[in-house]
C-alpha cells in the first residue's frame, strides 16, 4: 500500500445543508491527511473538465448547472491507499444504496444530491488535483500522530 494523494470535493448541497465540517472531520478522523484545501464557486468550464468523462450523457448537463449553482469545498488527502479509502467512506454513487457508515449513506438521498466526489482511480486523482490545484496551494507536511496511525 503505497502513499497516495486523492481529490475530494464536498459539492453546493454539502455547504449549504452546513456539513462541511462533519464531512471533513470524517477523513480527518480516518486519518488522511489533508495537503490542500479551498471554498471556491467553480467555473463552467472547470466542472466541464472535471466531469468530461461523462459528457453525453443525460445527467452531464444537470450535473454541472448543480455543482455550479453555489460554493463548493475542494481538498486534496493523502494516506496509504488514499483513493480506495476515500471513495470507501464516501459510499456508492446513489445514497439509497450506501450503506450507513458511509458519508453517502448517512447524509444524503438521491444520486443527483450526493453531496461529494471523490477520485475513482489513480489516474482520475491525478488529473483532477492537477485540475483543481496549483503546486503551490499543495502543502506537504509531516503530521506528527502519524506515528500512533502508521507503521
Ligand atoms: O464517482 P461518483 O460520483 O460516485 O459517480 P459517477 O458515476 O462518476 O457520476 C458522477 C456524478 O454524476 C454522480 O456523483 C452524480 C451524477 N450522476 C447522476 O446524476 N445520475 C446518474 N445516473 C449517474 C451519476
Ligand atoms: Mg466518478
Amino acid at each position: 500500500e503505497g502513499i497516495e494523494r486523492t481529490f475530494v470535493m464536498i459539492k453546493p448541497d454539502g455547504v449549504q445543508r452546513g456539513l462541511v465540517g462533519s464531512i471533513i472531520s470524517r477523513f480527518e478522523q480516518k486519518g488522511l491527511k489533508l495537503v490542500g484545501l479551498k471554498f471556491m464557486h467553480a467555473s463552467e468550464c472547470l466542472l466541464r473538465q472535471h466531469y468530461a468523462e461523462h459528457e453525453g450523457r443525460p445527467f452531464f448537463e444537470p450535473l454541472v448547472k448543480y455543482v455550479q449553482s453555489g460554493p463548493v469545498v475542494a481538498m486534496v488527502l493523502e494516506g496509504p491507499d488514499a483513493i480506495k479509502v476515500g471513495r470507501l467512506l464516501i459510499g456508492t454513487t446513489d445514497p439509497s444504496k450506501s450503506p450507513p457508515g458511509t458519508i453517502r449513506g448517512d447524509l444524503a438521498l438521491q444520486t443527483r444530491k450526493n453531496l461529494i466526489h471523490g477520485s475513482d482511480s489513480s489516474e482520475s486523482a491525478q488529473r483532477e488535483i492537477e485540475l483543481w490545484f496549483g503546486q503551490r496551494e499543495l502543502v506537504g507536511w509531516e503530521k506528527d500522530s502519524d506515528k500512533w496511525l502508521l507503521e
